[in-house]
């Protein structure tokens, strides 16, 4: 009887997380669905980017730059810098030569009609990433950040507040301007991708990855009717912490949690989520063993809760962490 595994993921920790639940189950009847965050995605010069699903697509293919977490290895940034010398904007975004491939490829399908959920499966036949990669949705949904205005525009009682595009707040900005909150534009008319819907419905569990909570598994959650899936689903809810001891590993959940009002704290998160009992979207919660001291006050909020440690540092660590969160989720998923 096969086993079903559906994972909400976004790009870095997400992939590295889902290289971890594949390295668990390698040699068991499993299969895996990772439902990817598109609301980084972006036009750059006139191609179509899709940040998190090239990270999970290029980790778990094996194609991704180790050092830098998203894009590809042994990579050349020519075309950017010809891009520059023309004076041609966005010269903030890194662009790099065998990825560009990749956009002309979605790009080029996209256009010709295609949807993003086809362009992804075969670009997937190439990479073979060893679990089915599914977009949150094919319609355009992207995160913009409310920040005061960069260029200093100021009206009579201020700064003004603009939108930018997530991604220019991520790479230009190092996410320094505080954002005042996030929009994700689009997303009233965003429907989930096909298959979406099934794998969270269908699933032996849902794991919750280390992915920022805000703007890569809230962006998930914001797509009209998965939320109500995850809170629906028969399949245990599990998450883990993207936050240990205060802080997030890498990336900046820290300044998204902030401008939604949330603390950075293991709990926090968890809070944020919520228990399913009380109409929130988890049934138990994974924190690292530094955050052992949460596990008590979690558990009150009727969220199984378990200390363990929760560094990435390779394969074997990570499937570590998700034999203790199928662990939480209870017997029926051994
Ligand atoms: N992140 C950066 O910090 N600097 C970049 O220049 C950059 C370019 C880039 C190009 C393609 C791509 O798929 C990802 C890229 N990223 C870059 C990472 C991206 O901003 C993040 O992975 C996510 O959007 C945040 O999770």
């Amino acid at each position: 009887m096969t086993t079903r595994i559906t994972v909400l993921a976004g790009g870095m920790g997400g992939a590295r997380f889902c290289l971890g639940v594949r390295h668990l189950v390698a040699e068991s009847d499993v299969e895996i669905t990772v439902i990817g965050n598109t609301g980084d995605d972006i036009w750059v010069h006139g191609l179509r980017v899709c940040p998190d699903l090239d990270s999970l697509m290029y980790t778990l293919g094996g194609g991704v730059s180790s050092e830098r977490g998203w894009g590809r290895e042994a990579e050349t940034f020519h075309a950017k810098e010809e891009l520059a010398a023309y004076g041609v904007e966005p010269t903030w975004f890194g662009l790099g030569d065998r990825d560009i491939a990749t956009h002309l490829v979605r790009t080029t399908s996209l256009n010709a009609g295609y949807s993003l959920s086809d362009v992804t499966a075969a670009l997937c036949h190439r990479w073979q990433p060893g679990v089915t990669l599914l977009p949150m949705s094919d319609d355009r949904a992207e995160t913009h950040v409310i920040v005061d205005d960069p260029d200093g525009t100021a009206g009579d009682d201020g700064p003004i507040r603009v939108a930018i595009h997530f991604q220019e707040w991520w790479i230009r900005h190092r996410a320094s301007l505080p954002a005042h909150g996030f929009t994700i534009v689009g997303i009233e008319e965003a429907r989930p991708a096909p298959g979406v819907l099934e794998a969270l419905a269908e699933a032996d569990i849902v794991l919750l990855s280390p992915s920022n909570p805000v703007v890569s598994i809230g962006t998930i959650l914001s797509v009209p009717g998965i939320r109500d899936a995850v809170r629906q689903t028969a399949a245990p809810v599990v998450g883990l912490s993207p936050i240990i001891g205060g802080a997030p590993v890498r990336g900046m959940a820290d300044a998204c949690l902030s401008a939604i009002g949330v603390p950075t704290t293991a709990s926090g998160v968890a809070l944020h989520y919520g228990a399913r009992r009380d109409g929130g979207i988890i049934d138990a919660w994974l924190v690292d063993t530094v955050d052992a001291d949460e596990v008590a006050a979690i558990e009150e909020r009727g969220i199984a809760c378990a200390a363990v440690p929760l560094l990435m540092t390779d394969p074997d660590a990570t499937a570590r962490m998700a034999d203790a969160a199928l662990g939480l989720a209870g017997p029926r998923v051994r």
